[in-house]
């Protein structure tokens, strides 16, 4: 169905006047379209007009008919049907020569020459970065045609080189596993000296070490032994002392023994242990009491401590029996270790002990605080009497002795140790020795493997990516290969991020504040729809939270040079950029303006022309439209 919508004309900017369209034969004004739409204006053979969308066909007489025919307003490019803002006060710049304002409420100026000026200029503007950028893009066409011939080349010659490689490769493992084969029996055979030698070490030096454990058992024995008496002291003393006295030293000394114990788990333990057994031989004996007079009693406590310090003894002679040095003298050294902190403990009881006796109140008159200090003054002397006896210079230079001796053995041993591991075979043997000659071979095998085998991977790798490179979607020309690893980047952040796309590479996004790097893609395609801009899409970006895995899609305009112009967010996770680049300027195959720079060239020329005819066109329009044009008049 026709319909009409009443209002004054809104000429599009290149409506600039009249231009002629056939009807059957004959040269109709086209008022207001624009001259370079003529020939779409032109009826077919039917007689028939064409919607520039394509979606319609109308009879030619109906163009300028003040009835929209066609949804797009292409059948009425002179008349007021599709016009909206008319007699507003407004002089709009799609209707250039003022038609739209014909009322009188303000006078409009025809603009149409200087609209389209500006529209020619822009033209021109096209036309010449098309020429420049399309040279560059001629240069790149060369480029990749250059380039697509190199890498099948380079990939042929790669190729050649890793089969080589590889046979290197196979011969050279061949004569590693013969050399590691011989390896393996010089290691055993070194091995086997080396046990024999620390074997030896261990039976000359084993007495040493027996003697140096059995010390460090008695220092050990003698040094627990005297932290028990202390601590037995002190626990009486922490029980049984009277606690309505308020005597500060004491209650120093207890707070001193506790926090002792607090820290010293194995001496309370040890002291818990000993109260038990108290406790227990306590119970026997009052129940033995009841039938065997005391004095039978007494041989059998007799006979129960000897019996226990014999049993103590046996066990130790039992071990010394063993003929590893190594593990005595560690055993020896262990113990000693231990004797060393428990003579540590009794230090801090006698600091206990001794601040208590010089400080205790005498007048409290308090027997558990009196008996004790007292035991412990006649116990420190007695150990003082006793270590002057035992530890002679003679017995602590013989000590010192055993432990030099057995230190130097052990010394010995690890040496052994070191030269039995694998990797230091070869340097025990002698150079002229033809076992050293076949390590020697080994080692230079070994390196040769590892060079061998990194060429291969680099290789492998090379070949990969220009493979890669060769199987991409590279597009009209190939022309992506020629750009290819070149990055294009934002000049200023885009607000908080910076954006870098390569071709053929990867898109990143880069945040200004954090730092951080999101990837928003690898290259996978490239589409050049015939009408449309050149497209290339990155996919498989960081996963998006809550989203998808991010993409990038490039818009390429022509551009002279690489120019990144925006990048947007569309919709979450899913970024859009324009690109201005010669890759995408229409190919020029030949550059003749380059062979005759001197010359003025035929397009440029034709441009020219095209550009004066305009402009008297133009001139011939009348200034300004009082009325509507009635549809009779067209
Ligand atoms: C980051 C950026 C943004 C994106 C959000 C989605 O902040 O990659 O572009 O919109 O993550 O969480």
């Amino acid at each position: 169905m026709r319909f009409k919508i009443s209002c004054l004309s809104l000429v599009l900017v290149f409506a600039v006047g009249s231009i002629t369209g056939k009807v059957e034969g004959e040269i109709k004004q086209i008022r207001g379209a624009n001259p370079k739409d003529a020939e779409r204006y032109v009826a077919d053979k039917d007689g028939k007009f064409s919607c520039f969308d394509g979606k319609k066909k109308i009879p030619i007489a109906w163009v300028n008919d003040d009835y929209c025919d066609c949804e797009d307003g292409s059948d009425e490019p002179g008349t007021s049907a599709y016009a909206r803002q008319v007699n507003d006060g407004v002089c709009e710049e799609e209707c250039c020569d003022g038609s739209d304002e014909w009322s009188g409420l303000v006078r409009c100026e025809n603009r149409c020459l200087e609209l389209a000026k500006r529209d020619v200029e822009k033209e021109l503007q096209k036309q010449e970065t098309e020429k420049v950028g399309g040279a560059v893009k001629a240069q790149l066409v060369d480029k990749a045609k250059v380039l697509i011939v190199e890498k099948g080349i380079e990939v042929e010659k790669l190729e050649a080189e890793k089969q080589e490689a590889e046979k290197k490769f196979e011969e050279n493992q061949k004569k590693k596993e013969e050399l590691e084969k011989v390896e393996n029996k010089i290691i055993e055979e070194n091995k086997e000296k080396g046990r024999v030698r620390k074997l030896e070490l261990s039976k000359r030096h084993i007495k040493a070490a027996v003697k140096l454990r059995r010390d460090s058992n008695e220092e050990l024995k003698e040094a627990k032994g005297r932290v028990m008496e202390l601590m037995k002291i002190m626990r009486d003393i922490e029980q049984n002392r009277n606690k309505e006295f308020n005597d500060e030293a004491v209650k120093a000394a207890v707070d001193g023994f506790e926090e002792f114990l607090r820290y010293n788990y194995d001496s309370k333990k040890q002291l818990e242990e000993y109260e038990n057994q108290q406790k227990q031989e306590n119970k026997e004996d009052k129940e033995k009491d009841k039938d065997k007079d005391g004095k039978e009693e007494e041989g059998k406590e007799a006979k129960k401590e000897s019996n226990g310090s014999v049993n103590e003894q046996g066990q130790e002679e039992e071990e010394a029996g063993d003929d590893d040095f190594e593990a005595v003298f560690r055993q020896a050294r262990n113990t000693q270790h231990d004797a060393e902190r428990t003579k540590a403990n009794f230090v801090k009881l006698t600091e206990i002990l001794g601040k208590l006796e010089a400080e205790y109140n005498r007048n409290y008159h308090d027997l558990v605080v009196k008996g004790g200090t007292g035991e412990y003054v006649s116990l420190i002397e007695k150990y003082r009497a006793r270590d002057s006896k035992k530890y002679s210079q003679k017995h602590t230079e013989e000590h010192k002795k055993l432990e030099e001796e057995c230190q130097k053995a052990d010394e010995e041993m690890r040496q052994i140790d070191f030269e039995m591991r694998a990797e230091n075979v070869a340097g025990d043997i002698n150079e002229e020795d033809p076992v050293a000659k076949v390590l020697k071979e080994l080692e230079d095998v070994r390196k040769e493997h590892s060079t061998i085998n990194d060429q291969v991977k680099r290789l492998s790798s090379d070949i990969e990516n220009l493979k890669k490179t060769l199987k991409a979607e590279l597009g009209p020309e190939n022309i992506l290969i020629a750009v290819e690893g070149e990055c294009v980047t934002t000049n200023e952040p885009i607000g908080e991020y910076n954006y870098e796309i390569c071709f053929l590479g990867s898109a990143t996004q880069s945040s200004t504040t954090s730092g951080s790097r999101v990837h928003l893609g690898e290259f996978g395609n490239i589409s050049v729809p015939e009408s449309g801009k050149m497209v290339l899409k990155y996919t498989g970006g960081t996963h998006c939270w809550n989203g998808p895995e991010r993409s990038l899609s490039l818009s390429v305009e022509c551009g002279v040079e690489n120019k990144l112009m925006s990048v947007t967010e569309p919709e979450k996770c899913t970024y859009h950029a324009i690109l201005l680049s010669p890759i995408a300027c229409p190919y020029l195959p030949s550059q003749p303006q380059e062979q005759q720079p001197q010359e003025q060239q035929p397009q440029e020329q034709e441009q020219e022309q095209e550009q004066e005819n305009q402009e008297q066109e133009y001139q011939e329009q009348p200034q300004h439209t009082e009325l509507p044009p009635h549809k009779d008049e067209l």
